[in-house]
């Protein structure tokens, strides 16, 4: 079992006997439906697509989990705090962009500002600006794409202003995900790192040390870039090691943060064909490093594409690992919000991201 966390000095917590979880969730995750993504030569279809969020909707249901409530709007401010403005401004108009050079079909980069190249000149043109604010290709424009990730943002943010005043814990049902997105870049299904978002939220609301544990199965680039040189937010992640998995160019295990963040940073990658045994070890050693932080609150980062018969992911949980995850996370003793991010197997993500709720609520 993880260690348990000594009691933090935050007044925003409530008793938990009694209370369900609360599910955050919007309608408008379904404008983003992305054809096609670039793997191996060739255009795949996307994985990442609108009913996964209706299976997670219907095992909330079926588990009778709580209720489940719209988000508010936040509007610009939260996202700059964490985004660069000219990145959100380029998420906003990119779909106008596009379509007013007579192309009907989702955008998508070809080119990036890699080594020896200028990194520092956004391009005017949209061919040049998808690169310029991409890390892959793994990340379709379409007409509905902004409304879509700006409200995934509003579910995290909604989520997170549910903890500040008071509840134990929330579920962002967050489409599109967030982890892999940057400060100014989109990549790997995600566009606005809605974890971020919602860490941020909590440091401008009173919780003074936040920790953000991810245990989707690939790193959180995004998330890890974006707190990197910060003693106050803690990101720690476990995932496929980027040796052989995306993102490839970051989760190392020497990545420790820099300047003031130095030691703030801990990543924990595992091999290929990684067992539920090692996995919760691994687990339990970020949760150690999070108890001993002294965190006001924890934001998870909940993937579950670490499941066994994930079609892009090489670990092997199983669904009965999941409560076990969410049980020990509950050991921390913290507020926690859980935000939603990869999952493929699309048939068993809704009984994979509830186990691991009810695991949490102690069931
Ligand atoms: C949020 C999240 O989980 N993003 C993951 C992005 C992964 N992008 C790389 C996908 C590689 C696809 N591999 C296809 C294997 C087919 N057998
Ligand atoms: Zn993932």
């Amino acid at each position: 079992m993880a260690s348990r966390a000594t009691p933090s000095p935050a007044t925003h917590r409530l008793p938990h006997s009694g209370t369900t979880m609360l599910t955050v969730h919007s309608p408008d995750h379904a404008l983003h439906h992305g054809a096609a993504e670039f793997y191996r030569g060739r255009l795949v279809p996307c994985f990442e697509m609108p009913s996964r969020v209706e299976h997670v909707l219907a095992s909330i249901a079926a588990a009778e989990l709580g209720a489940v409530i719209p988000p508010e709007s936040f509007g610009r401010e939260p996202l700059v705090r964490v985004h660069a403005p000219d990145y959100v401004a380029f998420l906003e108009s990119a779909w106008a962009e596009w379509s007013a050079l007579g192309e009907t079909g989702d955008a998508l980069p070809y080119v990036w500002p890699a080594r020896d190249l200028r990194g520092d000149v956004p391009p005017a043109h949209i061919d040049g600006k998808l690169g310029f604010y991409s890390i892959d290709a793994a990340v379709p424009i379409t007409a509905g794409t902004w409304t879509a990730v700006s409200a995934s943002a509003n579910v995290a943010l909604t989520g997170a202003k549910l903890i500040v005043d008071g509840a134990r814990s929330a579920f962002a049902l967050c489409r599109p995900p967030g982890h892999h997105a940057g400060a100014r870049a989109m990549g790997g299904f995600c566009y606005l790192n809605n974890a971020a978002i919602a860490a941020q939220y909590w440091r401008d609301h009173g919780m003074a040390r936040v920790a953000i544990l991810d245990v989707d199965y690939h790193h959180g680039n995004g998330t890890q870039a974006i707190f990197y040189d910060r003693a106050d937010v803690l990101f720690a992640s476990l995932h496929g090691d980027p040796q052989v998995e995306y993102p490839f160019f970051l989760g190392y295990a020497d990545e420790t943060g820099t300047g003031a963040g130095e030691g703030f940073n801990l990543n924990l990658p595992l091999a290929w064909g990684t067992e539920p045994a090692e996995y919760l070890s691994a687990l339990d050693t970020a949760l150690e490093r999070i108890a001993g932080f002294g965190a006001d609150g924890v934001v998870v980062s909940l993937g579950v594409d670490t499941f066994e018969h994930d079609p892009i992911s090489h670990f092997k949980l199983t669904s009965a690992d999941y409560p076990t995850i969410g049980a020990r996370i509950a050991a921390l003793g913290l507020p926690t919000l859980f935000v939603m991010e990869g999952g493929y197997a699309v048939a068993d993500i809704g009984t994979n991201v509830v186990n691991v709720l009810r695991g949490f609520e102690g069931g």
